[in-house]
């Protein structure tokens, strides 16, 4: 009896001992989070099409980008998501991936993939690379397989459905499923008469991830991919990977956000929980969801550590507000608008969670015409505010390139200056229809178009701003290149790359921004963001004006702004105070 107790508290303690194994020890947190290498980088995204074309065919390519580490390593990123780099026909721009082990031709060779993962390496940086797989390109080898017959074992690699026919004889696609690219999400193919399913472009059908097979086939690709060095995925509209049970009818009213209905299916949990279990737990990796239909709320649900399956993912809220439309040409969001939507993600994300911080990417407007002012005025300081905003709020910043030089939107005119599929299908559905006029149309697209993001690197002031020996780039570059570029601002020291190097750099050695506790000082401000960050007995404080008139701002709670540590502005510090007369886009770090 004794004997048996005895061996029960062993086996008890035993098991307790595995316990704790797992769970880490409250010392080994830091303000209870748990601390890993990319909870404390800094993320610069390349769209490799526009960052720098090395043989003079107009197309930035591999090579380009290797050229300019030396510019990324001073910026002081250390982690570079590349924007997909794989075979595509490129009716996506390589959102449409023909072969996921092959280098695109016009982006050079696995070779020059190497060298760029070698000179990124070697500068102590990381690589993450885009995992695009809820659809692939229709030119890919499975799809070709799966349209040439019903029976080909390749079939059930895509979702293909019978149509529908009207009472009178016209066939129909099986459900109502709207494309993001406009019109139907279905398309009618002739080899075996029936519909497959493409969420994005009719060239971009979607994988049937219900099909084990489809998913080794996955596991197998991020492998490769891993073993040859990279660090992680971005992952691209991971949350639409599970389709709803039976792919009913939209009713009206999830007709008006069809992604709250895509995103987040019934199998999704398993299929990245089988991912993590298979594939990513074996490796030091990091992994970033592209989170459409997402709320803040359901972050947990794809982020918390205890679940094993994502790191980290994009809500796309506060992006969201900067496109939404309205009268001037920053549209019609609000401050205290903004400042509701990190203060949500303070309050519904935990310890067990991690957040990123993002206003920009290949698919929207530019972070200073979206967010900021981008006038001739206060472009710089706008574009300061904004990059110390992303660089000192709560969650992973991800820094888009030319960000950081305060590029702009794009004056596009006509069509012809575009070349987003978005924007040529949209124009096909809405104006050539005569559901809204050409102005309207081009008033709306030229603030949010995704090309304004896509435009030429600006490097220097020589023809096409040094993004290309040749005379054709593939989208022109902004005509504001001789004033913003690399090359002049490295040499000044008031430029908006000096600055955002600087912030870097403090950012590098203050925990505080990475793992410490956030508090907005101010929600209901119509101008100025305050907010500090605190960790232990750190606490920084940052205020942001981000309106274009000057202000004297008084801190709430009897606080006292106490040691500046950087401003936008060049002006004396002040200090110890609890006034402060704050410039045009004004932002201060203070050390309290
Ligand atoms: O984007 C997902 C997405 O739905 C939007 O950002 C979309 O591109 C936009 O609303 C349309 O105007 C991801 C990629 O980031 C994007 O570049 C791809 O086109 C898309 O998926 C398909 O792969
Ligand atoms: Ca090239």
């Amino acid at each position: 009896m004794r004997l048996k107790a005895s061996l029960a508290a062993f086996l008890l303690c035993l098991a307790s001992l595995a316990a704790t194994a797992q769970d880490k020890r409250p010392d080994q947190l830091v303000n209870g989070y748990e601390p890993k290498w990319w909870k404390e980088a800094v993320v610069y995204q390349i769209y490799p099409r526009s960052f720098q074309d090395s043989n003079g065919d107009g197309i930035g390519d591999l090579p380009g980008i290797t050229q300019h580490l030396d510019y990324l390593q001073s910026l002081g990123v250390n982690v570079i998501w590349l924007s997909p780099h794989f075979d595509s026909p490129n009716a996506d721009n390589g959102y449409d991936i023909r072969d996921y082990r092959k280098v695109m031709t016009e982006f050079g060779t696995m070779a020059d993939f190497d060298t760029l993962l070698a000179g990124i390496k070697q500068r102590h940086m990381r690589l993450i690379i885009d995992l695009v797989v809820n659809h692939t390109s229709d030119e890919h080898q499975w799809f070709v397989m799966s349209r040439s017959s019903k029976t080909n074992p390749y079939r059930d690699f895509y979702i293909w459905r019978p149509g529908k026919v009207a009472p009178d004889g016209t066939r129909l696609p099986p459900n109502n499923y709207p494309s993001y690219f406009s019109g139907s999400a279905w398309q009618y193919d002739a080899p075996t008469k029936e519909y497959y399913l493409h969420y994005f472009a009719v060239k971009q059908p979607d994988l049937n991830w219900a099909n084990p097979r489809v998913r080794e086939e996955v596991f197998s690709l991020m492998r490769f991919w891993l073993d040859k060095g990279v660090s992680g995925f971005r992952m691209d509209v991971i949350p639409l990977i599970s389709k709803p049970t039976g792919l009913p009818d939209l009713t009206p009213e999830q007709l008006k956000n069809p992604s709250a209905t895509f995103a987040n299916g019934p199998q999704l949990t398993e299929y990245l929980q089988q991912m993590n279990r298979e594939v990513l737990s074996h490796y030091d990796d990091m992994t970033v969801g592209e989170a459409i239909g997402t709320t803040v709320a359901q972050t947990p649900s794809l982020v918390d550590d205890r679940r094993h399956e994502l790191n980290m993912i994009f809500n796309f809220d506060a992006v969201r507000i900067g496109r939404a439309g309205g009268e001037g040409p920053r549209g019609a969001w609000t401050l205290p608008q903004l400042k509701a939507i990190y203060d949500a993600h303070a309050t519904l994300l935990g310890k067990h969670d991690w957040d990123t911080v993002f206003l920009s990417n290949h698919d929207n407007p530019r972070l200073v015409s979206a967010f900021g002012d981008d006038s001739a005025a206060f472009r710089a300081p706008s574009a300061k505010l904004l990059e110390t905003m992303i660089l000192t709020l709560r969650g992973t910043p991800f820094l888009y390139q030319g960000d950081e030089l305060g590029m702009t939107n794009y004056p596009f005119k006509s069509l012809a200056d575009y070349n987003d599929i978005a924007v040529k299908n949209a124009y096909k559905a809405r104006v050539e229809t005569g559901q809204i006029t050409p102005d309207v149309f081009f008033a709306a697209t030229a603030r949010i178009s995704r090309d304004n993001a896509r435009t030429p690197m600006q490097w220097d002031n020589s023809p096409e701003a040094g993004f290309t020996s040749g005379t054709h780039p593939w989208l022109a570059v902004n005509p504001n290149y001789p004033q913003i570029n690399a090359a002049a601002e490295a040499r000044d020291p008031d430029s908006v790359l000096t600055y955002t190097r600087r912030l870097i750099a403090l950012r590098a050695h203050t925990p505080a921004f990475v793992y410490g506790d956030y508090q907005d000082l101010d929600p209901w401000h119509p101008h100025v963001f305050a907010y500090t960050r605190t960790l232990g007995p750190d606490t920084c404080l940052v205020i942001e004006n981000f309106s274009s008139e000057t202000i004297p701002y008084t801190l709430p709670n009897n606080l006292k702004a106490a040691h500046e540590l950087l401003s936008n502005y060049p002006a004396a510090p002040e200090e110890n105070t609890p006034t402060l007369h704050l410039q045009p886009w004004e932002s201060r770090i203070y050390k309290q």
